[in-house]
Order: C-alpha cells, then structure tokens, then sequence
C-alpha cells in the first residue's frame, strides 16, 4: 500500500468505487515507456496503455518537447471568430490518414463531446438538407458512447443509463448486441456467427419508417463493454440498410482510430466507409485531453449553404481546437509516421491473439476475445458476486505483481501499447496466469 501520504478526501474520482479506493488508494505519480511509478517508487508495466490512450507509451520525448514549446509559444487563442495555427495543422493531419472521402474535422475535448458533437452534426445535416423529420437516434446494445446526455442516450450500457433513465434524449432505439456466448466464445478475431444481428436496423426502420432515422451509431469494435469484434460482415450490412434508407453512418472510432487495429481508422480496417467517424484518446497520445468529429464531404458541404457571413453550425467548445493539445496531436502525427505505429501495432496482432487464447482452456474463463490490440479475457462470475473476481485479480496485480490490468466486472480488458515488446507481454500474462490461477 502507498506510504507516501496524499490528502484523499477532496477528490470525488471518476467511475470509481472511491470508498474502496480511499482505503487501499492505487495511486501512479510518473511515467515512461511502458512504465508507470508508484507514489511509493514501484515500477509497473501498464496492459492498458493508459486507458486507451498512450499507444505509443508514456512520456514520448517528441511530445514532451512539442508540448513544452507550445506551452511558451501561445498557451490558448480564441477559437471562435479567430484561431491558432496548431489546430487548422491538426486537422489537415489526420485528414492526410482518413479513409477517402472525410474531408472535414472538428476538435473536441473528449470522446463524450466528440459523440454529442456529432449526433448534433446528424440532425444538423438533414435539417439543412429539408429532412428535418429526420430525428431518430439509432445506437446499440452495450454500446458505450461517453457519459453526456446524447451519448448516454444512444449508449447501452446499463449501470450508465439507469439513474438517469427518465432524462434520456426522447427518440432513441437501439439495435441488439453482437454479444452472444452461445455462439460465438473464443472466436479469434471476428465471430462467423452474428451478420444478421444488423438486420435488426432494417427492423427499427420497418417500424419507425427508414425516413425518420436520422443516424445510428456504433463502435466497430464495442470497447468498454468487454471487446466484442463485430461478426464477418455485420458492419457491411449496416452500411447497406443505411444506405437503401438513407441513414447516417456514425462510427465511434475513440478507441479503434490511430493503430489501434493496425490501421489509421477502423474504417480502413473493415472497409467500410461510415459518414462521420469520431474520436479522441490516440488523437494526442492521452497527452492533452482532445477529441475530433470527422465528416465526409456530402455532410459538410450541406451545411455550407446561406449568408457567407452566418454560421454554419452552432456548435463548440471553448477549448475547440486548443494549441497546446494540437500540438500534442500534430507531434503524435509525425511519430506515428515515423516510427511506423500503425504497422508495428499490425504486427503485433498475430501474438497478441495467441497469448490470449493461452488462456481458453483455463478453468475459470468463460470466454476470450480480440481484434487488433484490443483483447478480453472473461472470467467466470464467482457466485452470488458478480465483478468482485474481477476487481480481485486487478487489484492482487496492481499491489503483487507490478502490472495494470483492467478489469469491467469479471472482463479482463486489455489494451497494450502499440510499440509493444514481445517479452514484456510473455512476462505480464504469466503473471495474470498467476493471479487467476490463485484468486477464488
Ligand atoms: N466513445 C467510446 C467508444 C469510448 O470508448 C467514449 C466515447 C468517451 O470518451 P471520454 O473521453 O469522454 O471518456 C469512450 C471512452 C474502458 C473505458 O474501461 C473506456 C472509455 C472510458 C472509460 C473506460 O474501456 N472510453
């Protein structure tokens, strides 16, 4: 346990169980590399990468340097009516690696203002467009799309939504998970069994009629959930029905975007082409906090009608575009670039898969699942205490082993850096073999 003393009342955390925490806080005070320290000097290697964010680890000198210079150059401009230099560099950045056809971005400040932002865009568009009927929102099943009221909405997470259920966004279906153990446990990679599961958007269109849907959103690879790679052709399918009906394509790309799956965008990965793509944590390493909504142009170019004097889109944040976080995004940019991000996290793919399914024959895991370097590792719920086997192992890897594991109830969640070394991974899954050999 920590023996540095940190005042620990003040701080109400973040999806957190802040009792429990306060009692045995696990708390990092540096990092670098692959490494986290330890308030009290211990070295851990972190399995998740941040939390999704720092791909290509902790502390990347290059960004370090881009950010310190910025920092001293101009720390904020005005971004409404005037702007900075960074943020129109960034924009043309990761415009330079979208799929073909996005020509547009627009920065946000998280993931959850990148999903609010471009559910705003949606509606905005087809009212531009005189489809303003256009108003139903489409999301799916433990889906996970930010904690602000428009992504709540569309989100299917239900611990998100139950409190706050009678305030949801009015006009909201979902369609049902790709989850299903039955059929599809220990695929690798994405299930065979499932493509038909899209055909439940064909349904919500039979029922609402096609014409006022205005998008539907989902991650191509759901994330926070536990890792579910979307079936052969599912993701295909959706583009289809969204097509004949003329839906709006969202996908959530916060995790899948920047290397994630071995590509700059899942998008480019799956080959299929959404409308506006969102992200944020890779867009800066985790580095400065950041989001950006991409749009291809049919959707941008509808807004860019009336007065050349009037705005277009009353939409934004007043740290939209913030030079220091852009110059966190353009530096990241250049690294991906040179150091070959996106291939090396490809590469690393084929044994990242193998030492999770190392662990499918084990007899506490139900299920194992992976795409690119996302991966899950189910455990059995111990009876009666759903989650708390999961919390354990997290925990008992923090404090004896020296290792970040992230655990959503009994789901081991991994997401290891891009960069990864082979022999740091075969160290950390014996030592999770270790933990869930012995823990209850
Ligand atoms: N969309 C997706 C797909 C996400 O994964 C958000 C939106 C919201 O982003 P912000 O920046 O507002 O948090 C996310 C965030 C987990 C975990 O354990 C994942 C997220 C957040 C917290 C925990 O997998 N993703």
């Amino acid at each position: 346990m920590s023996a540095v003393a940190v005042p620990l009342d003040a701080y109400w955390m973040p999806f957190t169980a802040n009792r429990d925490f306060k009692k045995e806080p696990r708390i990092i005070s540096g990092a670098e590399g692959h490494y986290y320290t330890t308030i009290d000097g211990r070295r851990l290697y972190d399995l998740f990468s941040g939390l999704w964010t720092c791909g290509i680890g902790h502390c990347h000198p290059k960004i370090v340097e881009a950010v310190q210079q910025q920092v001293a150059t101009l720390d904020y401009a005005m971004g409404f009516q005037v702007s900075n230099n960074r943020a129109f560099e960034l924009a043309e950045r990761v415009i330079e690696v979208a799929p073909d056809g996005f020509t547009q971005c627009f920065f946000t400040n998280s993931g959850s203002e990148s999903v609010d932002t471009a559910l705003k865009i949606a509606l905005g568009y087809h009212r531009a467009r005189g489809e303003g009927h256009r108003t139903r929102l489409i999301g799916r099943e433990r889906g996970y799309h930010g904690v602000n009221f428009g992504g709540m909405s569309v989100g299917g997470i239900v611990p998100n939504r139950k409190v706050f259920s009678a305030s949801l966004l009015p006009g909201v279906d979902h369609i049902r998970t790709t989850f299903d153990l039955e059929h599809t446990a220990f695929s690798r990679g994405q299930p065979e069994w499932g493509a038909h599961l899209a055909d439940d958007l064909e349904r919500l269109a039979g029922l609402h009629d096609g014409s006022n849907i205005a998008a539907v959103i989902v991650e191509p690879v759901a994330g926070s959930t536990g890792i579910l790679p979307p079936p052969i052709g599912y993701l295909e399918r959706l583009r289809e029905i969204c097509d004949k009906h003329g839906i709006l394509l969202i996908f959530d790309e916060v995790i899948t975007a920047f290397g994630r799956i071995g590509t700059p965008f899942a998008a480019q990965r799956f080959d299929v082409i959404p409308d506006i793509i969102t992200t944020a944590k890779g867009l800066t390493n985790g580095v400065i906090p950041m989001g950006g909504v991409l749009v291809r142009e049919h959707v941008h170019n509808a807004f860019m009608h009336g007065p050349d004097a009037m705005i277009e889109l009353f939409h934004g944040y007043t740290y939209s575009g913030h030079p220091v976080a852009a110059a966190a995004g353009v530096a990241a940019m250049d690294i991906y670039k040179e150091e070959g991000t996106f291939e090396q996290a490809a590469a690393l793919e084929q044994p990242f898969e193998d030492l999770l399914h190392s662990f499918a024959d084990h007899d506490k895991v139900i299920d194992v699942r992976n795409f690119g370097l996302m991966g899950a590792i189910e455990l059995a719920p111990r009876a009666g205490a759903p989650g708390v086997r999961g919390l354990e192992v997290h925990k008992r890897c923090f404090w004896e082993e020296n290792l970040i594991v992230r655990n959503g109830m009994d789901t081991l969640q991994f997401s290891p850096f891009l960069n990864s070394k082979i022999e740091d991974w075969e160290r950390a899954f014996d030592s999770v073999r270790k933990v869930v050999d012995s823990t209850d």
